[in-house]
């Protein structure tokens, strides 16, 4: 077995050197790609290690020299190995200039310079600029660029880089070259360079200064038809942040462009976004609601980073979780702004609750800020992410929306071109905010999800509601979390109560906190941690009466929607216990009414409604049902969705017609939540195994005018059990979107999804299929990461034959690709939440990994830390 040793936070040194300029020059040619780098180099004075050689990393370089000041050294003069050059005697102040060759397209880990089609891109965060040239790759290595490209006319015509284009000219045998220059300091991890067709679309912004920027998308010239969403949010979230933060844009150009190929969602490079295409174009035909809310969402995440990460720069990745979280909190801030903020802040919460909370009982449980890693790449995960955007949230609501505003502007004002530690951020907070931080920035550095158990006593003579609010964590020696818990109280017929509570926020700074309220005229229903204030789990005991109170009438949609969680995953509960005993499963009547009051009620958003009526996810289920059969849990959501939809055909039908209309494709909230709800309502009626159903989802995908309905019709043609004519379906809707990459993964999705038997081989085929590209990761994420975690019966079948499958692919990918491994691979780290033998049958998987002889270090990170 492989060892890789961990790199420690506490053994953060600054750097020995650091470089001033980096002057490139790119020479792409057919068989390879010739880079010389000209570094201006000194020693750094902030560092002690004064006679420290001069250590740069390299990974997959073919060395052709090294000139120190101009004089090339001899190879006895420096120590080469795989991914070190070492320098030994060098004087304080000298240009080193190196060149190497490499071979982009041949390299598919989509890290460094790779091949993407017929382009090429680059990928630097976090370690790819070295895959580039010889460099100290850190993010506290902050140059000026300045890179030259030189290519072929014709099959390179568009070749960009960070900053301004200064210069450019013609070669011999139809060669051109471009010199860019970017004024602005950055880290390494966000140079970007770009070759190849693309056509462009042009727009501008105008800051509050009156300054014109210049807005650039590039996209193959088939596609740029679909770039205008994306140009409208990039201009609302540049908008955005002048308004709210007082931030604007430094450069005179700002320009996105789309590819296929893509570890990531997107790419913050300095003025150079890369977007994979699935989250830059949208429009009706190829985009779901859904879609085109993500498209305006990554790209103001990326915008966005301009300050957090490349104008303000983290000091090391240990402080991935800082630029990320507060990056990711502005972007849902801005979604929220832009599009249902019921809604989004409904998905936050489930998205926290589904994945991150997983991800904090799991082996790879870790704090926002790492103490040590293997790999770093491993380590964008949604504790980074979201755990630390929630964190961003509650430290808003401690403070308030205008002091929140106040901190960040100062904090950028401070530290504009220069790097930052989460103390960094969290000191700027404390003393503009006057408020003691220290406890709070326990967020950052514990791991693991606190639960808070609440217990009221509600005392009628005295009119008195006395609660205990608990916090324990899964680590026992961690301490109690400061946190803001909102609440409010409502009659049983859903008047709300006065709490006499500041903005309805207690503060929780205790293990145990007892809280007493006064003048409560009758039994309260409580509302508790409203809007998600906290990133906790709550136990509260709910009566089935209380949480269809809340569904109805509080007036937190978070909490509406999560009362409608808690009241299915009851019953899921209920009746899994049943099943355990050999009882006759029936469905309860009271539930019955409940889900009828919510497709009867016409007060209440279909949006909501729509979320309210969906399954609580599979992993969520398992965080409270550790242990149970897998099979029996799907048995029982199939048997409540079919008694639902036989009890409810009427209902489910009439609400399906109310919603349907008919008209022009809008994005606006009200026609995204009435789409929303006939989806939902027609996915019900599936259960009915009726041809009326069939004939409703066939005319609805005949008639459809967007990608949401379509494949809401589409979803339930392929899950029915009385519809023959599904492959022949499914192959007519290939045929006619096979050149539109971004719906063919919409169509590898809907394939690996299918619930019915045989989905398994269905997938084995499709891995040869044309639409499929094993070193795609969109494609590999909507067939492979889509069966794993979205297809349940058929993944976790009691064989094992899918945890075998999963493995194959893993190992192939892990050869070329090791991120992508790790992406699917990430399953198999859940395997204690499951019953003895699958635990058994996932561990053995996990141990095949790591006897594998050359397995990646990103691989051997994860698979040792799940399997131990
Ligand atoms: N900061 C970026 C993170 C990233 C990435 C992007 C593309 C390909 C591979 C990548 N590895 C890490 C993305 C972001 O947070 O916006
Ligand atoms: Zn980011």
């Amino acid at each position: 077995m492989q060892q890789y040793q961990p790199i420690y936070a506490k053994d953060y040194t600054p750097p020995t050197f650091l470089i001033d300029t980096v002057d490139l020059h790119v020479n792409i040619r057919d068989e390879q790609t010739i880079v010389t780098a000209k570094l201006n180099i000194r020693h750094n004075p902030d560092s002690n290690l004064t006679k420290a050689p001069l250590v740069l990393n390299g990974t997959k370089l073919n060395l052709h020299y090294v000139k120190l000041d101009d004089r090339e050294l001899l190879p006895s003069q420096y120590n080469l190995t795989d991914t070190l050059l070492t320098i030994n005697v060098i004087p304080d102040n000298f240009i080193l200039e190196t060149q190497v060759s490499i071979d982009p397209t041949t390299n598919k880990s989509l890290c460094g310079l790779f091949k993407t089609g017929e382009n090429l891109c680059s990928q630097c965060e976090p370690d790819g600029f070295s895959h580039i040239t010889y460099f100290i790759d850190r993010p506290d290595i902050l140059a000026k660029y300045t890179t030259t490209i030189e290519a072929d006319k014709s099959i390179y015509p568009v070749l960009l880089s960070n900053g301004n284009l200064v210069a450019q000219g013609d070669l011999e045998h139809e060669r051109h070259w471009v010199t860019w220059q970017d004024p602005s300091c950055k880290s390494p991890h966000i140079f970007a360079l770009v070759a190849g067709k693309f056509a462009c679309l042009e727009d501008q912004f105008i800051t509050k200064q009156q300054r014109s920027i210049k807005l650039q998308i590039y996209a193959p010239a088939t596609t740029l038809h679909q770039c205008q969403h994306a140009m409208q949010a990039l201009k609302a979230a540049m908008q955005w942040e002048e308004d709210n933060f007082a931030a604007t844009y430094d450069l005179d150009v700002y320009m996105l462009v789309a590819i296929d190929d893509l570890n990531a969602a997107a790419m913050e490079n300095k003025g150079l976004n890369v977007f994979n295409s699935d989250y830059l174009l949208a429009a009706p035909e190829i985009a779901t609601d859904n879609d085109h809310i993500k498209v305006a969402t990554v790209i103001a995440h990326e915008y966005f980073h301009n300050w957090t990460g490349n104008l303000v720069a983290a000091r090391d990745w240990f402080q991935l979780g800082w630029k990320e979280g507060l990056t990711t909190f502005r972007e849902q801030l801005f979604a929220a702004d832009h599009f249902s903020p019921a809604i989004q802040r409904i998905n936050e919460a489930r998205f926290i609750r589904n994945k991150q909370f997983a991800e904090d009982s799991s082996p790879l449980a870790h704090p926002i800020r790492l103490q040590s890693y293997i790999e770093i790449n491993n380590f964008y995960t949604v504790t980074i992410y979201y755990k630390s955007a929630e964190v961003a949230r509650m430290l808003q609501t401690l403070v308030g929306k205008d002091m929140f505003r106040k901190i960040i502007e100062t904090f950028f004002k401070r530290y504009v071109g220069k790097t930052v530690t989460i103390e960094d951020f969290l000191n700027t907070a404390a003393s503009v905010s006057k408020l003691d931080l220290t406890q709070f920035k326990l967020w950052y550095d514990q791991k693991g999800t606190p639960e808070v158990t609440v217990t009221s006593n509600y005392n009628a003579s005295q009119q008195t509601l006395a609660l205990t609010i608990t916090q324990t964590s899964t680590f026992p020696e961690q301490q109690a979390y400061y946190f803001p818990f909102q609440m409010a109280a409502f009659t049983a017929s859903g008047k709300q109560l006065n709490l006499d509570l500041p903005n309805d926020i207690l503060l929780v700074k205790n293990s145990t906190e007892n809280v007493a309220f006064k003048h409560i005229s009758e039994k309260p229903v409580l509302s508790l941690c409203r809007n998600f204030s906290a990133p906790i789990k709550l136990n509260y005991q709910y009566t089935p009466d209380e949480l269809l109170c809340l569904m109805l009438h509080d007036t937190d949609a978070v909490n509406q929607w999560q009362a409608a969680q808690e009241l299915i995953t009851q019953l899921i509960v209920k009746l899994y216990a049943a099943t355990q005993n050999h009882e006759e499963l029936h469905l309860p009547q009271d539930f019955a009414t409940a889900i009828k009051t919510l497709l009867t009620n016409t007060t209440l958003d279909p949006a909501l409604v729509a979320q309210m009526l969906q399954f609580p996810a599979e992993n969520y289920l398992l965080e409270l049902m550790p242990h149970t059969d897998v099979g029996t849990t799907f048995q029982i959501i199939e048997f409540i969705k079919r008694e639902l939809a036989q009890q409810l055909t009427t209902e489910f039908l009439n609400c399906y017609q109310q919603h349907h209309v008919v008209a022009p494709y809008t994005l606006d909230a009200s026609a995204i939540g009435n789409r929303a709800l006939k989806n939902v309502c027609l996915h019900y009626l599936n259960y009915c195994n009726s041809p009326a159903i069939i004939t409703i989802a066939l005319q609805q995908l005949n008639t459809a005018n967007n990608l949401t309905d379509i494949l809401g019709a589409l979803g339930v043609l392929v899950n029915s059990e009385i519809y023959a004519e599904r492959d022949g379906l499914l192959e007519q809707y290939y045929q006619k979107w096979q050149n539109q990459h971004t719906v063919i993964n919409k169509w590898l999705a809907l394939n690996a999804t299918i619930k019915l038997p045989g989905t398994l081989e269905r997938i084995k085929k499709l891995l040869t299929h044309p639409a499929f590209a094993i070193t795609n990761p969109t494609n590999v994420i909507a067939l492979l990461r889509n069966f794993t975690e979205s297809n349940w019966i058929n993944f976790h079948q009691i064989s094992g034959a899918g945890y075998e499958f999963l493995t194959e692919q893993i190992l192939k990918i892990d050869t070329f690709n090791p991120q992508l491994a790790v992406n699917i691979a990430i399953t198999l780290t859940r395997w204690q939440k499951y019953d003895p033998q699958r635990q058994k049958l996932q561990r053995q998987q996990l141990e095949k990994i790591l006897k594998q002889p050359n397995i990646s270090k990103n691989l051997f990170e994860i698979a040792s830390k799940a399997e131990s």
